[in-house]
């Protein structure tokens, strides 16, 4: 497309460029760069342009798009870039990965401004208002046991935090197995869905959603929820965090797969949980109780203490409850 096309220059130039110097190294027309930019403009990307200088990108309003969001990724050379989709709003990004898997051999990666049906565990909602956050589905198809599936919820729950960390020296906590939490507050949540054949996984589509920028929630989890920005200040740059958590993934999942267990990433793991040590209520189906979280095992299970008996939680029908409210 044209306007991905001037986007990148516009990008990679620091100083103003002429619509002739664009139309030349485009071989378009200069009415068609000038139709380009408005249709940028539109998108929110704020483009000044002087008599005899030309066209500079002064910011871009944090417009999540493909060419941006490659380019952040190219800095990383260690890892292959998951091929990028980029939509304004869809029902679920991970509906829509999953309904494009089989015409996509690559591992690639939707995001979308908004969703309007976003999705929770166990037909549970995902608010996933425009503008402010993060809803995006990574597409893999690692040759792991159907069984070792279920790990990769808490990579990606690891990924989250390092990229946070990393970017923004933000301490985060997990509370297991999908969520994200910053003082007691959830920021983040991870869907994770697999489709496996006889011949094993076809695909594993991680989806998650980050409250980055909003201000606002609905009623029924403004006790519950927060955001990045609420929590810290910092204004989010979207296209910035998308390309270190995708990153991070790709980095903890290579060492994952080494073992196809936890054991090398355990230990960072659960420096990030929220649970440890504490005594927290499991909520079972079959009964609750309260016991001490002291960690993970190997798989990925919780592992707690009830009586000098260590049971191991696995996700599915159990949640986990701080005594004192949702952490
Ligand atoms: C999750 O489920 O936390 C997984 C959320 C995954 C969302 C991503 S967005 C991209 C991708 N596409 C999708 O359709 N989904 C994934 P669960 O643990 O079941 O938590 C759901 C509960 O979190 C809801 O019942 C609410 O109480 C609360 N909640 C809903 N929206 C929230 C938000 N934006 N921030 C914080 N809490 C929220």
């Amino acid at each position: 497309m044209l306007k991905n096309e001037v986007l990148k220059i516009l990008l990679t130039n620091k100083s103003h460029i002429s619509g002739q110097d664009i139309s030349n190294r485009l071989n378009v027309s200069r009415t068609a760069v000038w139709k380009a930019i408005s249709s940028l403009k539109k998108e929110g990307y704020v483009i000044e342009s002087v008599n005899n200088r030309g066209y500079l990108l002064l910011h871009n309003n944090d417009v999540l798009n493909q060419v941006e969001i490659n380019q952040n990724m190219s800095v990383y050379k260690e890892f292959n870039i998951p091929k990028i989709i980029c939509l304004n709003s869809v029902d679920s990004t991970n509906i829509y990965a999953k309904s494009i898997s089989d015409s996509i051999p690559e591992d690639f990666l939707v995001v979308s401004d908004m969703q309007t049906l976003g999705k929770g565990r166990r037909g549970r909602s995902w608010a996933s208002p425009p503008g402010v956050g993060i809803w995006m589905s990574l597409c893999i198809r690692p040759r792991i046991k159907i069984e070792n599936a279920s790990m990769i919820t808490l990579i990606m729950a690891l990924s989250v935090c390092d990229a946070l960390e990393s970017l923004y020296s933000l301490k985060c906590n997990i509370k297991w197995p999908n969520d994200i939490v910053i003082n007691s507050k959830k920021i983040s949540g991870i869907l994770t869905e697999m489709s496996s054949d006889i011949d094993g996984i076809r695909y594993i589509i991680s989806g998650v959603g980050i409250n980055a920028n909003n201000t606002d929630f609905p009623e029924d989890i403004r006790d519950t929820a927060t955001s990045l920005y609420l929590e810290s200040g910092i204004y989010i740059n979207r296209t910035k965090l998308i390309a270190e958590i995708i990153y991070y993934f790709y980095r903890n999942l290579s060492i994952f797969l080494n073992t196809e267990d936890m054991s090398a990433l355990k230990s960072k793991y659960e420096n990030y949980l929220v649970n440890i040590g504490k005594i927290v209520k499991i909520l079972d189906p079959e009964g609750s109780y309260t016991a001490k979280a002291i960690g993970i095992d190997n798989n990925g299970a919780l592992l707690v203490e009830k009586e000098n008996e260590i049971i191991r939680i696995i996700s599915g029908e159990v949640s986990v409850r701080g005594l004192y409210g949702y952490t």
